[in-house]
């Protein structure tokens, strides 16, 4: 075996990617991102012990949250990036070192220079633990990364992430102490959402409903893709008036929905769909696209020379744009000077908008809807598309269930029903979606306000199922979020996790109900009966 990989749901077989990941990502990838996170893992260790001694080293909070985030599935093919990490992080190491041998103190901490790589860890429930911890603050790390891009912070969520990782070195722990860490990473996976939620509508407004164009314009475009408001924001004020046009990909099309954006006239829509189609839409965009976050799928030869990366992403001979203040889009604008106007795939539009403000907003006709009986159940069916045909499950699923159900959703999980006519109830569409994957936290926030108003004491009382999709580590975070608010009987799919052991998937289905997914049918009829 040349590598081990399983943090995501195409992990080979449902067992582990050990050749080549189904992502493409390569051996030599995988065993630097292996090594950059047990570096991670020793930084934590050492920066643990500095901060009770009151040395602060601000430097590392960053480094540890783009690291992580770096290592998420789809988000960096670029193995040089890998290398100057881990080199940074020896450097961080005996920076730390230092400081803490010159406060008088032993600065020879137990490394566990063996515990590289996933399979270093022996026994399967401590192994799966400690996979489902780091996976976890992954998806923190993504979610911090936006809200300090828009210069929000919290320190004690960088200090939960730290203390995850050096308890992943720690042998003492055994499986309960790490399912406590997994519901407590759960409760700093709400804040790190929450946080994002104040930054991103504090900066741009509350997301409001918005129909959004999915046609094309004649004047050539820009395609935006990955997750990140700052970038589309810059983007966005350094084409206004260059005759380049702005279109949103995948998880950005969550940015039509604010009122900061929706100013900007040559914000021309959305075009294409989910990110695992990439390959095929990016071809007919015809212009530049830059890659903000995962996901990326590794770029055809047609239009390789048209992608850019920035941020936290990389792919080996991608046009990399740097971090500045503004960033400087000049180049990708210039280039797209040259293009073509994108090729028409689809016409028409699709309504979004639907996070916690504009529902609430709508509070008086939804709880109306519900107590008539007009709306009889709510399906949070937040999370990720992929491109496994078994996800078809998830368009069926939309198309079959009764008329007096309501989708909520957030995420890319969406582009699997989205495009449907699902009509409405009494003018309320039959899927709201509320935004990014980070936007799940729009979908609690509404959960909640929900008990309030009917005055139920347990968020499980109220008519709600969870049919989740998932695919990468941000589902991850947000299920651990779920489970920390009390949320039972989620359903995830379209496969569970490999990385859950049989014992640690038993916990989880005996403490909080999950469960998989069957066939559409039979599903069905389980959810109406929870
Ligand atoms: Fe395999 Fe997913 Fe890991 Fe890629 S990220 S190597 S597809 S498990
Ligand atoms: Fe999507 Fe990658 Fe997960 Fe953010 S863009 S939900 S998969």
């Amino acid at each position: 075996m040349s590598m081990f990989c399983y943090q995501c749901q195409e992990a080979a077989g449902c067992k582990g990617c050990t050749v080549r990941g189904v992502c493409g990502k390569t051996e030599d990838l995988a065993r630097k991102q292996d090594l950059l996170i047990y570096t991670l893992k020793v930084v934590s260790l050492y920066n643990l012990k500095a901060t009770s001694l009151n040395i602060v080293n601000k430097e590392i909070d960053k480094f540890v949250m783009d690291s992580l985030f770096a290592t998420i599935t789809n988000a960096n093919f670029d193995e040089d990036i890998f290398s100057t990490r881990i080199s940074k992080g020896l450097e961080l190491k005996e920076e730390l070192k230092k400081q803490i041998s010159a406060a008088g103190e032993n600065a020879d901490l137990d490394e566990k220079p063996n515990a590289v790589g996933v399979l270093s860890t022996e026994n399967e429930d401590i192994r799966s633990l400690r996979e489902l911890l780091t996976y976890g603050i992954k998806g923190m790390a993504a979610y911090m990364k936006h809200a300090t891009n828009l210069n929000y912070d919290d320190e004690n969520i960088h200090a939960f992430m730290q203390k995850a990782l050096a308890a992943t070195l720690d042998d003492t722990l055994g499986a309960d102490e790490l399912v406590a860490l997994a519901l407590e990473c759960g409760k700093y996976g709400v804040d790190a959402m929450a946080l994002l939620d104040k930054a991103n509508t504090s900066t741009y407004g509350n997301p409001e409903i918005t129909k959004v164009n999915i046609g094309v314009r004649n004047n050539p475009g820009i395609l935006i893709s990955g997750h990140d408001l700052k970038d589309i924001e810059e983007l966005l004020k350094q084409t206004e008036g260059t005759g380049v046009d702005v279109y949103t990909h995948s998880e950005m099309l969550a940015a039509n929905y604010y009122p900061a954006f929706k100013k900007y006239s040559h914000f021309a829509g959305n075009y294409g769909n989910a990110w695992w189609k990439q390959n095929e839409e990016f071809e007919s965009f015809n212009g530049p696209i830059l890659m903000t976050t995962n996901c990326i799928v590794p770029p055809k030869a047609s239009y390789v020379d048209r992608m850019y990366t920035t941020g936290i992403t990389g792919y080996p001979g991608v046009k990399h744009i740097e971090d500045g203040e503004p960033k400087d889009f000049s180049a990708i604008i210039e280039h797209a000077k040259k293009c073509q106007s994108p090729t028409e795939i689809e016409k028409g539009e699709i309504i979004g908008g639907f996070a916690h403000n504009q529902v609430i907003a709508l509070a008086d006709k939804v709880v109306e809807a519900v107590k008539t009986g007009a709306i009889k159940k709510f399906y949070v069916m937040a999370g990720c598309d992929g491109r496994a045909k078994s996800r078809n499950y998830y368009t069926e699923f939309a198309e079959k269930l009764p008329k007096d159900a309501v989708i909520l959703t957030a995420g890319c999980a969406k582009y699997k029903y989205n495009k449907l006519n699902l009509g409405d109830i009494g003018g309320i569409p039959r899927v709201l979606d509320a935004g990014q994957c980070n936007d799940s936290y729009s979908l609690v926030v509404i959960a909640l306000k929900l008990k309030e108003v009917f005055g139920l004491s347990d968020i499980n009382e109220l008519p709600i199922a969870y049919n989740i999709a998932w695919y990468e580590q941000k589902a991850v975070i947000v299920l651990l979020a779920l489970l920390h608010l009390g949320v039972k009987n989620i359903h995830l799919g379209p496969t569970l996790p490999a990385f859950l052991s049989p014992n640690v998937a038993k916990v989880l289905v005996d403490n909080f109900g999950i469960g998989g997914i069957t066939n559409v049918d039979d599903d069905i009829k389980m959810f109406e009966n929870l």
